[in-house]
């Protein structure tokens, strides 16, 4: 197997070159070896400023032996990963060498309107256009950064990256990892199909690694940042340590089996002793028992020895919110693959948008009557969830993407504190992009 992602112009320096014997295709076999993306180069010596470039462009890389003809940011899949402190100012100047209109929208951030990459109308770049995204990182926590226009194909041909916010208040691990995830089928992905390369979830990438080995020395604490940039796979990691969701650090650590839906952030903590396997659960996205055998998504490799113990994140006393009973804005989940992807009723563009006053708390409830899961995601805000089918989550979570279960009723709690149109929808992109995708109007 060849090593991974061919960058543009340079070859990765890593030991990837000298990798090992070739492995077989088969998901599950450990293949290459683990690498990150490449960190966006911070162009401003101001440290109040953190100064990105983006330059979408067309790229041939290749995943476990399949070359796509796809899309990269910098030329890289994923795109670089935007580090920066809370606090700071992001500046993005996004360049747009696609053949195609594009638009960056930045996922799980609290942007201005005007800066969201998305809404009515369309903030769309051109080609051969450049647009500069300027904004205040208000939020600590793993969010990434995607088109939001044509976004099935634009995302499932490589658009995407992470933005990484620190909070300098946060305890200190050895090492930190960003891991974006993302599906790959093998068949459609050879046929250059752009909008049926990861609709089997058949192999999973980490970073553009099927199932790679990473190697630790033992005694590691590792604050690994998961973000799932697939198109409409589910992961779901058996027993981690989970530390944070989409918006940061939760109040207590949740140690237990881990679903990242599509759009979906989890950071997990590893304490790295004897090696081990992340193992990915087979998952059933239409409800009931799921098919299908444990696989590893990532090798750990290690001489083995003596794990730190795991670390004492600092424990706030917050519960979840108690559910105040009333509901202000509802959310049906309608619709199947034959006939289409509903939201209230209604398929987009052609949808009511509901308004909400600017400073509300709002009670949100979505139901999902669909024989399919849905993720949904709000842009501009974050939200508690209060409860799943009635039952409050094991901490109290601020998401902006929220898996809702087949023949599932989730209650969301919002503040709608960011003034504009935005949009929500399924974060599975084709259900999206077959209508399942409304406005919220916040003043
Ligand atoms: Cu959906």
């Amino acid at each position: 197997m060849i090593a991974v992602v061919l960058l543009a112009c340079r070859r990765e320096p890593s030991s990837t070159d000298d990798a090992p014997a070739p492995t077989t295709a088969d998901t599950g076999t450990p293949g290459d070896t683990f690498r990150e993306p490449p960190i966006a180069e911070d162009l401003d010596p101001d440290p109040s400023v953190v100064h990105v470039r983006l330059r979408a462009a067309p790229l041939a890389y290749e995943v476990d032996g399949t070359t796509i003809e796809g899309f990269a940011f910098e030329g890289s899949v994923p795109g670089p990963t935007i580090e920066a402190e809370l606090g700071q100012v992001l500046v993005a100047d996004i360049v747009n060498d696609l053949p195609h209109p594009t638009t960056v929208h930045w996922h799980g951030l609290h942007v201005p309107a005007a800066m969201d990459g998305a809404g009515m109308p369309m903030p769309t770049i051109e080609p051969g256009g450049t647009f500069t995204a300027t904004f205040e990182l208000t939020q600590a926590g793993t969010f990434w950064y995607h088109p939001h226009l044509d976004t099935a194909h634009q995302v499932d041909l490589g658009l995407y990256g992470a933005v990484v916010v620190r909070d300098p208040a946060e305890p200190a691990v050895d090492r930190e990892l960003v891991l974006v995830l993302d599906a790959f089928g093998e068949e459609a992905a050879a046929e250059h199909d752009p909008h049926l390369v990861d609709p089997t979830s058949s192999r999973w990438a980490v970073n553009g690694v099927v199932a790679p080995r990473l190697s630790l020395p033992a005694g590691t604490r590792v604050r690994a940042r998961l973000i799932n940039a697939s198109n409409a796979g589910m992961v779901a990691l058996r027993d981690q340590r989970v530390i944070a969701h989409d918006q940061g650090l939760l109040p207590t650590v949740v140690v237990g089996d881990l679903l990242l839906a599509p759009g979906d952030r989890a950071e997990v903590e590893w304490d790295v002793g004897d090696p081990f396997d992340v193992i990915r659960l087979p998952w059933a996205v239409a409800g009931g028992e799921a098919w299908g055998e444990p696989s590893p998504l990532l090798t750990v490799e290690t001489d083995g020895g003596t794990a730190p113990p795991a670390l004492a994140w600092p424990t706030r006393e917050e519960s979840p919110t108690p559910d105040p009973g009333r509901t202000d804005l509802r959310f049906l989940l309608s619709g199947s693959p034959e006939l289409g992807w509903e939201m209230n009723g209604e398929t987009f563009p052609d949808v009511t948008m509901p308004m909400v006053g600017l400073g509300e708390e709002v009670v949100i409830e979505v139901r999902n009557v669909s024989p399919a899961d849905h993720p949904f995601h709000l842009h501009g805000h974050a939200f508690e969830v209060l409860s799943v089918d009635g039952e409050p989550p094991a901490s109290r979570t601020i998401e902006d993407t929220v898996d809702v279960p087949v023949r599932s009723v989730v209650r969301l709690l919002l503040l709608a504190d960011n003034p504009g149109f935005w949009m929500t929808h399924c974060h599975v992109l084709p259900h999206a992009e077959g209508g399942m995708m409304t406005m919220i109007e916040v003043r």
